[in-house]
């Protein structure tokens, strides 16, 4: 398992005595706890943190600038901030002691038209492949919670992935099957899901079709790819994929138990979906309740 604290501070000596940038470990520890679950074979899936105000003061002061690069693609909701990043092929089975080859922090630029290196890709990495996604999506999150998102988390979980291989692919279908899966559902998203199909990773295309889906949804599921859950925190982040992972799972197994249909039955009612918002205070999407299957 992670242990060594030394990296909880790697690279250049810091700045103030005593400040740490923790995020570096918590990714890490995430990156590892996925891997654990089968999320990330190879190198698939990527992470990325939106630094905190003190920790981009701190890494400003600490750590060089490398030379501008364009971003690709233009993100003003997020100039100026720093963002901790795993490195393009990285592998999260690897996610272990020293993270400097594996993960980096880079700075955008006031505009958000480009982005430089401040600290690790120690072995000439850069940021995931999927970068320019994650600036479309950290800018589409930050303005949907008021600032308070900060993790962006890929995964390429088994479950998730073959249901986009049997449900038509609309928020909605697969809002209302993963909500009926089990009752954590609705209190995990009550939002509901984001889809996208089947579109080139790394793209500029799947970038923008996912930020504009994360601009309603915290989580985006990418059809015959994986799943891509935003939250405050590593652990929001991270439990938010789970639960969407767990809600698959039961939805696959119930379907197969039931000889392939989806008409179970014993179907949580859209009632109770209703009941257990209310109960919790949450408001639950009301375009996906009601209507055809309801
Ligand atoms: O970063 O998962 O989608 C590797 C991937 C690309
Ligand atoms: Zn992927």
């Amino acid at each position: 398992m992670l242990g060594p604290s030394s990296f909880l501070r790697p690279g250049p000596p810091p700045a103030a005595e005593g400040f740490e940038l923790p995020c570096i470990a918590e990714l890490g520890a995430m990156a590892w706890r996925g891997f654990g679950q089968g999320w990330h074979e190879r190198n698939g899936g990527n992470a990325s943190y939106r630094l905190t105000a003190l920790e981009a003061a701190w890494v400003r002061e600490a750590c060089p600038a490398g030379p501008w690069e364009p971003l690709g693609a233009l993100a003003p909701g997020v100039g100026g901030e720093l963002f901790l990043v795993s490195a393009t092929g990285s592998c999260f089975h690897a996610m272990e002691g020293d993270l400097a080859p594996l993960l980096g922090i880079v700075e955008v630029d006031g505009e958000g038209l480009a982005w430089r290196h401040r600290w690790g890709f120690s072995d000439g990495g850069r940021p995931t492949s999927e970068f320019t996604g994650h600036l479309l999506i950290h800018q589409a999150r930050m303005a949907a919670t008021d600032g308070a998102a900060r993790v962006i988390y890929h995964a390429h979980p088994t479950s998730v992935v073959a249901l986009s291989k049997l449900l038509p692919l609309n928020p909605r279908t697969f809002t209302r099957a993963l909500w009926k899966a089990m009752t954590e559902s609705v209190m995990v998203f009550p939002e509901g899901l984001g889809v996208v199909g089947c579109l080139v990773p790394g793209s500029l295309e799947l970038a923008r079709a996912s930020a504009e889906q994360m601009r309603r949804f915290p989580a985006v599921i990418w059809a015959s790819h994986g799943l891509l859950a935003s939250g405050e925190g590593f652990d929001d982040a991270f439990g938010r994929m789970h639960a969407i992972v767990k809600a698959a799972d039961i939805h696959l197994a119930a379907r197969t138990a039931n000889g392939g249909s989806d008409r179970f039955p014993n179907e949580l009612p859209d009632a109770t979906l209703r009941a257990i918002a209310e109960g919790l205070g949450l408001q639950l999407n009301e375009a996906f309740l009601g209507g055809e299957g309801a």
